[in-house]
């Protein structure tokens, strides 16, 4: 059981642990409800730690006996470890606890899914597999002995022997626990081959479920070459002669950098044709190559303490989005990213949520894997290299790979890599790292005799904890086109450090129309108001792919806020600009199909709260479907020929061109599907002969209404596969309307094929709910009640998941009284449950503060 009374951890106690460990032995003799655990640590004291008791973390495990150097010793236990007496010089302590790894549903720690033993260590779940000092700064070498009669036995490292039931492995590497791995499984392994520059030879193997074994290929293909690219870009070698990758149905999130041995949810591995969309393979893909770049960026270096998060997910995210952009479109990337960033970073950052990226307390580390963290901690990352420059930053990596290999390390390592490398001082920029919230850019323009100034001012609003903020640096990418749509000032980075800031521009010849945030160069909002015919001509003429698609995106926000606020008319200058876009056949598909992309729903409620409106969801769902009509009617006559533009005649591949033409043609059969009652959807679910076609017909069908045959053929043919059965079960609660949504996921929840233990198909359907804007905040309460009800139906097995999805309500003071108290009265129904997890209470905690 966890702590009753949570204890808050803060940054500024960190201390260093008393005692170094030189190696770890484990043994393991597996049993569902009863597997031994012995290990055997060697034990020194640390010249650079203060005096302190000797303490092992220990959660949910028996202890059934322990020595210190071979004499029995009998440590006082406590709910989250024990204490002991030790010899003031160095000594080896020895124990044997017994778990229960089929009785784990937390997903954390050993477990079992689907009749194989996996673990999940991060950040700390070793803690239940046996005492240990489970923090990221003891690092050591692991040898590990497993014994079962399960026929295929993995854990970190390289191989060290095996027999009849039984296999060791030995991890060279030194590592903090929390990368540390087990699997025992009847497993079928997809096996290729790696040579890295230097050589060495690396075996490569995707273990899956047996039947599954199809659908290795791509993760395999992804694999090598994040292999590749990350010798090519950062220099960067793999370590080991083996690399295992394990798919697991039940898993938290979407996978693990455990060393040498990563563990997937399958959901971010297995793809095929037939069975994963476009999306699908992308997001394989980039979250494949995110896992391997841990290899050096978290595991070679890792964090000193949890506070320090971002030093690893920051920087890792920020090369996986490296790589996709070099693999794939990088404008394309940009503009997904920067989308998802303001769908779920800036609504975490702009409520009670809002964190530092690199937070200074928490009651359980779990819950600070954010989109703060992660996202916000890339874009940080970003900004650094726009900030120094692509060979500072090169310079920049070599140096702190070199200085810091082998260490747990800070953000302030981080930073001053950078200082040693480029002599900047960077004290002003470390704010990024401990200034929550998202800071807002207003802009004033000034044109006398040929000179043009731009005056910046910034400001961050208060946040939980922090009431007053300093002013930040922030790279802005800024570029000036002529009136005639010539750019006579090309892209250039102004770095502002002032709360208010000018930059003039000499020597021009008439006024210019700014282009400004240039590929999103910051992770601010840019509070302009911009004429509309000034939009217009940034979205027919600025040089930069992502401030075009932004053009387009703020006139699309700015129509619709008009329809919502004052009833207008969908703008037709807008849609005939967009149509000029769209008819433009020497851009790239992809690019077309995220410019017909309407603002989201919640998206559009954030900023109406921002303007001091109260957002309705029922009026701003019928605006953006109005919206849509619109497009649909004004676009028709040239459906057709976009469509053929769309069109792939060569055999399936999930690459970006593809892809691209296929996205396109998704968003042309939605518009189609408004105009013609789903017969052209119906047309491509029964003739398409791969997923991303079959379901975007079908969600077209569910739009339409004329979906009820559809989804019964699409469950017969996939009810044996888990994760297209996940599809079927989000996408009709994805697509339902708003006074529908609620009522189909709580019909879902009675399918016999509604697994709730499973996090993939919880989330599928509850998920889903949260994520349907209109149909979550039914007036009546509905949505919020039954997100609710299964939230506490799950939070005494699976805490982690539980906790993630509170999320939901996090933006619960948008909205109007009724459905605040309906929220707040969910929140507190949550809250007063007896025995609520550590996760939940703190989740609900911040939210209601
Ligand atoms: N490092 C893991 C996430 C662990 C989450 C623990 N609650 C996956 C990743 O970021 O690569
Ligand atoms: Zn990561």
């Amino acid at each position: 059981m966890k702590d009753a009374a949570p204890q808050t951890v803060y940054l500024r106690d960190y201390k260093p642990f008393g005692w170094r460990i030189e190696d770890v032995s484990l043994a393991f003799k597996l049993a569902p409800e009863a597997t031994r655990v012995t290990s055997r640590i060697r034990f020194a004291p640390n010249p650079d730690a203060p005096a302190q008791d000797f303490f092992l973390h220990g959660e949910d495990v028996t202890l059934l006996r322990a020595s210190i150097d071979g004499a029995e010793v009998t440590p006082e236990i406590t709910p989250q470890g024990l204490r002991c007496a030790v010899p003031a010089g160095a000594f080896t302590w020895e124990a044997e606890v017994e778990i229960a790894p089929a009785s784990n549903t937390a997903l954390e720690g050993l477990y079992m899914s689907g009749g194989m033993y996996c673990t999940q260590c991060e950040a700390e779940g070793f803690r239940k597999i046996t005492y240990y000092p489970d923090r990221p700064d003891v690092m050591a070498t692991f040898t590990v002995r497993i014994e079962s009669d399960m026929p295929v036995l993995l854990s970190n490292g390289n191989p060290a022997g095996s027999g009849d039931g039984w296999a060791e492995w030995h991890d060279p590497w030194p590592k903090p626990a929390y990368l540390f791995a087990l699997v025992a499984g009847d497993l079928r392994n997809h096996p290729d081959r790696f040579t890295t520059r230097s050589g060495r030879d690396v075996e490569l193997n995707i273990w899956v479920r047996p039947g599954d074994e199809g659908k290795c290929a791509w993760g395999m293909e992804a694999l090598k070459k994040s292999m590749t690219w990350d010798e090519d870009v950062y220099g960067r070698e793999y370590d080991l002669d083996l690399f295992n990758i394990v798919a697991v149905d039940d898993f938290n999130m979407g996978a693990m950098e455990n060393k040498g041995l990563n563990i997937f949810n399958s959901a971010a591995v297995l793809a095929s044709p037939e069975t994963a969309t476009d999306a699908n393979f992308e997001r394989i893909e980039s979250i494949i190559a995110h896992e391997y770049f841990h290899n050096w960026t978290g595991n070679r270096i890792t964090c000193r303490d949890w506070f320090q998060l971002c030093l690893k997910e920051g920087l890792t995210v920020f090369r996986d989005q490296q790589f996709t952009s070099d693999l794939r479109s990088a404008a394309v990337k940009r503009i997904e990213d920067v989308a998802q960033l303001r769908a779920r970073q800036f609504p975490e950052d702009q409520g009670p949520l809002s964190h530092p990226v690199r937070p200074e307390s928490f009651q359980e580390i779990n819950n600070f894997y954010t989109a703060t963290v992660y996202e916000k901690g890339a874009e940080v990352i970003g900004m650094l290299k726009r900030l120094v420059g692509d060979e500072a930053y090169a310079k920049a990596l070599d140096l702190y790979f070199d200085r810091h290999d082998g260490d747990a390390a800070t953000i302030e390592d981080w930073l001053q890599v950078f200082e040693d490398a480029t002599g900047r001082d960077l004290s002003q920029f470390k704010r990024w790292y401990s200034q929550a919230g998202t800071p807002r850019l207003s802009v004033d323009e000034d044109w006398q005799d040929g000179t043009y100034t731009l005056t910046f001012t910034q400001v961050t609003k208060p946040t939980p904890g922090q009431p007053d903020k300093a002013p930040q640096v922030i790279p802005i990418a800024v570029g000036l086109l002529s009136p005639n749509g010539d750019e006579v000032v090309p892209t250039r980075i102004l770095e502002m450090t002032e709360g208010r800031q000018s930059f003039t521009f000499e020597g021009l010849s008439a006024r210019p129309v700014p282009s400004i945030l240039r590929g999103f160069s910051a992770p601010v909002v840019l509070d302009r108001e911009v004429p509309a015919e000034e939009r217009a001509f940034l979205l027919a003429h600025d040089t930069d792919p992502f401030n075009r698609w932004e053009s387009s995106r703020s006139l699309a926000r700015e129509a619709l806020l008009a329809m919502i606020r004052d009833g207008a008319a969908p703008d037709m200058a807008w849609i005939d600009a967009l149509g000029r876009v769209l008819r433009d056949d020497t851009l790239d598909p992809a690019f077309r199909a995220l410019m017909l992309g309407l603002p989201s729903q919640s998206e559009l409620a954030q900023v109406l709260h921002e303007k001091g409106a109260t957002p309705d969801p029922d009026v701003i769902y019928v605006a953006t479907e109005a919206m849509a009509d619109a497009l649909a009617q004004r676009f028709e006559p040239m459906l057709d020929a976009l469509a053929a533009q769309a069109r792939v005649d060569a055999p399936y591949a999930p690459d970006a061109e593809q892809s691209g033409r296929r996205a396109l043609g998704g968003a042309v059969l939605a518009l189609r599907s408004r105009l013609d009652g789903g017969a052209a959807a119906k047309a491509q679910f029964e003739a398409a002969d791969n997923m991303t076609l079959h379901l975007t017909a079908l969600t077209c069908l569910i739009r339409a209404g004329a979906a009820d045959l559809a989804l019964g053929v699409f469950h017969d043919q996939w009810q044996d596969d888990r994760l297209v059965m996940d599809k079927w079960f989000g996408l009709q609660v994805a697509a339902a309307g708003p006074a529908e949504a609620a009522d189909v996921a709580e019909r879902l929840t009675r399918h016999p094929a509604f697994d709730w233990k499973n996090p993939n198909r919880f989330r599928a359907v509850l998920g889903a709910l949260a994520m349907n804007h209109a149909g979550f905040h039914r007036k009546d309460g509905a949505g919020y009640r039954l997100l609710a009800d299964w939230l506490i139906k799950l939070d005494p097995l699976n805490p982690q998941t539980t906790a993630r999805m509170c999320s939901a309500f996090q933006t619960w003071r948008r909205y109007d009284s009724d459905r605040q108290a309906l929220m707040k009265a969910e929140l507190e129904r949550i809250a007063a449950r007896d025995g609520l997890s550590r996760d939940t209470a703190e989740m609900i905690g911040r939210i209601l503060s």
